[in-house]
């Protein structure tokens, strides 16, 4: 029997940092994970306090000095994914998050009005949010930095039924298709897609992203090829179009993305 008047109470909390966690505000959060930059900072400080008014004036000001591929990853991305901590820790909720969103969606629209990326389409690309799911944030930041670098880019949009990618694939034949899970109940779709194609005689690299999965998850089904971040799309598409398999694909991996 443990005898509780022994045990001192401090110490537990001390040790799980539950005390530490109970006092930290959204602002303390903020200022460990924003970038360091001022320019960046507001922008990615105007997702997390969902300044949604004064994103368009920031970007615009911050356009002056970095390009709209880095706005959209080191400023707007950034804020996201303060916002995604806060939502984890329950110190934000669902209204949080879409206000955030929609404050970071202004942003990535005047960024990619302003991108003058090569306009010669180098392929295709078949892109779409998993069966069941509705998290598309990511897909959309993906789907503009493909298209500023000069990929077709067919958006199916969220929650596509696995039929309708197999379709879509077949009948539009891209050189690579992609998919995106952030729900643990929606990325099995991710190997159904992969054997209807393979069914059908399809042999394209499918690019795999999103919370819900991993490298070794996406690795475990024919085809799959992990991406960790948005702006490691174009270097794994590049590839892709120029004739590289899932194979070739996943063997220089680490070269193509940097490593994860
Ligand atoms: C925003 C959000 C929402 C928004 C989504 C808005 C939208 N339009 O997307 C809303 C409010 C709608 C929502 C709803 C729900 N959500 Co939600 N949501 C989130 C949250 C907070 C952030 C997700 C996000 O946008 N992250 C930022 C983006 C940029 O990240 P990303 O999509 O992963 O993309 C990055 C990479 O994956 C990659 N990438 C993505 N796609 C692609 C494609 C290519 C080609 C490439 C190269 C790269 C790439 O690039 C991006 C970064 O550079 C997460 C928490 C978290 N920690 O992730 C929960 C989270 C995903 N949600 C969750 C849940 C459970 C739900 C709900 C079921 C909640 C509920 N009880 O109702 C509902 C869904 C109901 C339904 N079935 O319709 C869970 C999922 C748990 C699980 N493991 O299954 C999470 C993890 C929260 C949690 N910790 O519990 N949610």
């Amino acid at each position: 029997m443990i005898d509780l008047k022994s045990v001192n109470y401090d110490r537990v909390l001390r040790r799980y940092d539950i005390q530490m966690e109970a006092r930290e505000t959204p602002e303390d959060i903020a200022a460990k994970m924003v970038p360091q930059d001022p320019v960046l900072k507001k922008i990615a400080e105007d997702v997390v306090f969902m300044r949604y008014k004064n994103v368009q004036d920031d970007v615009t000001a911050a356009l002056g000095t970095f390009s709209p591929e880095e706005i959209i990853d080191k400023g707007l991305v950034k804020g996201m994914d303060v916002v995604s901590e806060l939502y984890g820790r329950g110190i934000y909720y669902l209204p949080h998050v879409m206000v955030a969103a929609d404050a970071m969606d202004r942003g990535v629209k005047l960024c990619e009005s302003k991108m003058t990326g090569a306009r010669e389409m180098k392929g295709k690309v078949v892109m779409h949010v998993a069966e069941g799911d509705p998290h598309d944030i990511g897909k959309n930041i993906a789907a503009v930095l493909l298209k500023s670098n000069g990929f077709n880019v067919i958006d199916m949009g969220r929650d596509v039924a696995v039929e309708d990618v197999v379709q879509t694939v077949e009948s539009e034949k891209p050189q690579l298709v992609t998919g995106t899970a952030l729900m643990t109940t929606t990325m099995s779709a991710f190997p159904k897609v992969a054997d209807r194609l393979q069914e059908k005689g399809i042999n394209i690299p499918f690019i795999c992203a999103g919370g819900a999965v991993n490298r070794a998850y996406v690795e475990s089904y024919p085809m799959g090829v992990f991406a960790e971040k948005a702006a490691q799309g174009p270097a794994l598409a590049n590839k892709a179009a120029e004739g590289w398999d899932w194979r070739k694909l996943r063997e220089n991996w680490d070269k193509l993305t940097g490593g994860a």
